[in-house]
């Protein structure tokens, strides 16, 4: 079965927005590790043929050319990026898959080892692809140069910078992020394939609630919606996916936490300490945000407005909401035209 999507409002999947033009934004680590060192990739694992190839022989292979759009999963999406490189399939085809290998994980030259993996099949039909260059440029290094893989129709974790490896696999490996955050290991963006299964269970997580210390802890997807979480202390806490729909929070203290994609509809965050805190895809649609502190957070892909069924609802957002120009800069242009003018 084939969708056809042919205008604009339908290729964006469901909770993504779209980036102003020319701001691509960088996500995760911003180099590899050894920068200098040259760059090769090599295949093995499960194949007939492992081999090496160097930066130039990979640039030598036939070269494919594909137009797709991109989705991170922290809700912000670009529209036809041309990448080019090499097909994975034609690196397999000379390598000589075993028939015994399922999987694939894509290893980058990073210094918190990330990697990512789908399963063989998948990788195929998507025309995964070992991309050099995008837009007719060599890929910058910050966004993954000089060889990075590009899997179109998953979430953009899928797609990992620095490629240097290529393993094929009997059994499945997660990839970093999918171990370490939680990140579903299928990213559909179209099934909005965000995150896996939360792993707090409820009679662990109303306890704690109760106790109003969060603090250091890891709560990923937490249920916390509609509760009286006033002054909250959920410093430093990993609170990725966490619904706090409704909630009173007002003078919580999230300073350092890791709220990205954290649902705040209509929550009460009034003089609600959010310092430093990684708020990235997160939602504070009909929030009230006065007092509340944002000095340092990251808010690429986070909104402060929806509309439902044509009615704006936005967070209420006032001059005691300390908002520095530097940090509400990298949101989507809609957003910061609403937060500038609340501000006013
Ligand atoms: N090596 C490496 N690859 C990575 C990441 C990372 O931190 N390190 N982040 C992933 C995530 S979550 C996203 S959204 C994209 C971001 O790519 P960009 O920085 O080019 O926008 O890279 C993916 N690949
Ligand atoms: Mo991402």
């Amino acid at each position: 079965m084939t969708t056809i999507r042919d205008d604009c409002e339908n290729r964006i999947p469901p909770g993504q927005q779209l980036v102003a033009p020319g701001k691509w934004p960088v996500i995760g680590e911003r180099l590899p590790a050894d920068p200098n060192k040259p760059w090769s990739l090599q295949i093995n694992g499960e194949v007939g043929n492992p081999f090496s190839l160097s930066l130039e022989e990979l640039r030598s292979l036939p070269q494919t050319k594909r137009t797709m759009d991109i989705h991170c999963v922290t809700r912000w999406s670009m529209l036809d990026m041309t990448f080019s490189g090499v097909l994975l399939e034609d690196l397999l085809t000379k390598a000589g898959v075993k028939s015994n290998a399922r999987f694939v994980s894509f290893l980058a030259r990073s210094k918190q080892n990330h990697a990512t993996s789908l399963d063989l099949e998948t990788a195929i039909d998507l025309k995964t692809l070992i991309a050099t260059e995008v837009n007719g440029e060599p890929i910058d290094i910050s966004h993954g140069g000089p060889i990075r893989n590009i899997v179109e129709m998953r979430y953009f974790y899928k797609s990992v910078k620095w490629l240097e490896k290529i393993e094929l696999l009997t059994e499945d490996r997660l990839g970093f992020w999918e171990a370490e955050s939680g990140y579903h290991n299928q990213a559909d963006p179209w099934k909005e394939q965000r995150y896996m299964a939360p792993t707090i269970d409820r009679r662990t997580s109303l306890k704690l609630i109760e106790t109003r210390n969060f603090s250091n802890q890891n709560l990923r997807s937490i249920d916390a919606s509609q509760r009286n979480l006033a002054r909250l202390n959920a410093i430093e806490a990993s609170l990725r996916d966490a619904d706090f729909s409704g909630t009173d929070l007002s003078g919580a203290d999230f300073t350092n936490a890791n709220l990205s994609n954290a649902h705040f509809h209509n929550a009460n965050l009034s003089n609600a300490i959010l310092v430093d805190a990684d708020l990235e895809g997160a939602d504070f649609s009909g929030a009230d945000l006065r007092g509340a502190n944002f000095s340092g957070a990251s808010l690429i892909g986070a909104s402060f407005f929806t509309r439902r069924q044509g009615i704006i609802v936005g967070a209420k957002i006032d001059r005691t909401t300390q908002f520095p120009p530097s940090v509400i800069a990298p949101l989507f242009s809609e957003q910061l035209h609403y937060v500038n003018n609340a501000l006013e």
